[in-house]
C-alpha cells in the first residue's frame, strides 16, 4: 500500500518566488477585481496561446456556461449529452431550458450525431456537446446539422484546453466554446473560466452579462450577474501559462505508459486515438468489461483504493440518472445505451504533471495481479 494517498489529479504548483513577483504588483497598484492588468493581459496571452481572437475570462466554468446560453439567448430545449459533468446540464436548468439527451458514440463517448437529427424539435435551439477527455466531438456534422436546422452550437470545452484538432485548436470550433480552469484541469487559475466567441459585438454582450450586465457606470443593459475572474486568480494563469506546454507532455508521458502497460490486458479498453488531434490528456480513462476482465470496474475501484489510489468514476452515474433529469423522456432507458455502458464500465486513473512514472508502473501492476487474483 503506498504512505501517501494518489489522488486521480493534482494541480501544479509553479515555484512560490514567482507567484509572489506576481503578487507584489497586485500589492502595489491596489486592483483586485473587475477587469484589471492582470485580467486583461491573460486574455490577450489566452488568445495567443489558443489561437482566437476573442475571450472573456470567468470566474470559474459553470459560470461561463451558464452566462454563454443567456448571451446566445437560448430557450426552449436543446440537444446535449448524459455523458458529462453535472454542470453542462444545470446549466441549461439554471436558464429555464429543457435539456434532450442524446446518446454518445463508442469512439470517442462524445454526442453522437447521427442521433441528433431525431431529437429536435420546434422548441429546439441549440446543440451544447462536450468535448469529453479533451477528444473533439464530431465538429464538422454538428454544424452541419445546426445550420441545416438554424441552431446554435456551444461546445463545453471544459476538458479540451491545449488540444488541437488539425492543427487548429478545440476551441475554434462552434459559436462559442466555454473552458475550465478549475484546480483539477490542465491548466488552472485555483477557479475559473472562459468563454471563447467570434466577434466583438458577442465579446461585449458577454462582458457585460458577467459584470451585472453594466455596460458604463449608469447603463444596465441586461440582468448580468457576477462572475469575473479576480487579480490573483488571473496572476496565476500567466504563472501557469509559461509552464503548460511542459506539463502537457508529462501527461502525455504518463498516458503512454498506461496505454502500454495495459493494452494486452484482457477486459481493459480505452478510447480510440484520433489521430488528427494533438492530445492534452485531462484524463486517462480506461472501460473494464466485467465478463471478460473477470471483475467489475467498482472492484477495480475498491481494490485500488484500499491501496491508497484513488481512481473516479467520470462519468457515472449518468448525468440523466440525476432526480432532477431522471423524468424527462430523453432520459429514458434504452435511449442513452452507449452512455448507460461506458458510465457503467469508466475508471479514471490518476495522471497529473508530477506524478512519479514508478507509480504509474505500480497502479499498472496492481490492476494486472488484481484480475490474477
Ligand atoms: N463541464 C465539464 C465537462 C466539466 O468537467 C466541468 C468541471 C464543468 C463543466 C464545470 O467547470 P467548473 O465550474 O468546475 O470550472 C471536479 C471539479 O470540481 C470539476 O471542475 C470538474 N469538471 C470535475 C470533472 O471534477 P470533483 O468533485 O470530482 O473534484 P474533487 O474535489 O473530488 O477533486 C478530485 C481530486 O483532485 C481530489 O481527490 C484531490 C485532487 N485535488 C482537487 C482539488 C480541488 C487537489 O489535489 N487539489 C485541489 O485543489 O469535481
Amino acid at each position: 500500500m503506498n504512505s501517501k494517498p494518489i489522488t486521480v489529479t493534482q494541480p501544479f504548483f509553479p515555484p512560490l518566488e514567482e507567484f509572489n513577483e506576481y503578487l507584489k504588483k497586485i500589492w502595489e497598484n491596489k486592483q483586485l477585481t473587475n477587469g484589471g492588468p492582470y485580467h486583461k493581459q491573460l486574455e490577450s496571452e489566452l488568445c495567443n496561446y489558443l489561437g482566437v481572437k476573442y475571450i472573456s475570462l470567468f470566474s470559474n466554468g459553470t459560470l461561463a456556461l451558464i452566462t454563454a446560453l443567456q448571451a446566445l439567448k437560448i430557450t426552449g430545449e436543446v440537444i446535449t449529452t448524459p455523458y458529462s459533468f453535472v454542470a453542462t446540464t444545470h446549466s441549461l436548468w439554471w436558464n429555464g431550458i429543457k435539456p434532450v439527451f442524446v446518446d454518445i458514440e463508442p469512439d470517442y463517448l462524445n454526442i453522437d450525431p447521427d442521433k441528433i437529427e431525431a431529437a429536435i424539435t420546434p422548441q429546439t435551439t441549440a446543440i451544447l456537446p462536450v468535448h469529453v477527455y479533451g477528444n473533439p466531438c464530431n465538429v464538422d456534422k454538428i454544424q452541419k446539422i445546426a445550420d441545416t436546422y438554424g441552431l446554435k452550437v456551444i461546445y463545453d470545452a471544459c476538458h479540451t484546453f491545449g488540444a488541437k484538432l488539425n492543427r487548429q485548436s478545440i476551441v475554434s470550433f462552434g459559436d462559442l466554446s466555454i473552458l475550465s480552469f478549475h484546480a483539477t484541469k490542465v491548466f488552472n487559475t485555483f477557479e475559473g473560466g472562459a468563454i471563447v466567441c467570434h466577434d466583438e459585438k458577442t465579446k461585449k454582450r458577454i462582458d457585460y452579462l458577467k459584470n451585472f450586465g453594466f455596460a458604463d457606470e449608469t447603463t444596465v443593459v441586461a440582468p448580468g450577474i457576477n462572475a469575473k475572474m479576480n487579480e490573483v486568480q488571473a496572476a496565476f494563469g500567466l504563472l501557469q501559462l509559461k509552464y503548460v506546454d511542459g506539463l502537457i507532455q508529462k501527461r502525455g508521458e504518463i498516458a503512454s505508459i498506461y496505454r502500454k502497460g495495459l493494452l494486452q490486458v484482457h477486459g481493459i479498453t480505452f478510447s480510440k486515438i484520433n489521430p488528427v488531434v494533438n492530445a492534452n490528456h485531462p484524463y486517462f480513462p480506461i472501460f473494464i468489461n466485467e465478463e471478460i476482465f473477470g471483475k467489475n470496474r467498482d472492484q477495480v475501484y475498491e481494490f485500488l483504493k484500499e491501496q491508497n489510489i484513488f481512481t473516479r468514476r467520470y462519468f457515472y452515474p449518468l448525468i440523466s440518472q440525476f432526480p432532477t433529469y431522471k423524468g424527462l423522456s430523453s432520459s429514458s432507458p434504452g435511449n442513452l445505451t452507449v452512455a448507460e455502458k461506458a458510465a457503467l464500465q469508466v475508471l479514471c486513473l490518476p495522471i497529473y504533471p508530477d506524478l512519479g512514472l514508478e507509480v504509474v508502473e505500480e497502479i499498472i501492476s496492481l490492476i494486472i495481479r488484481f484480475q490474477k487474483d
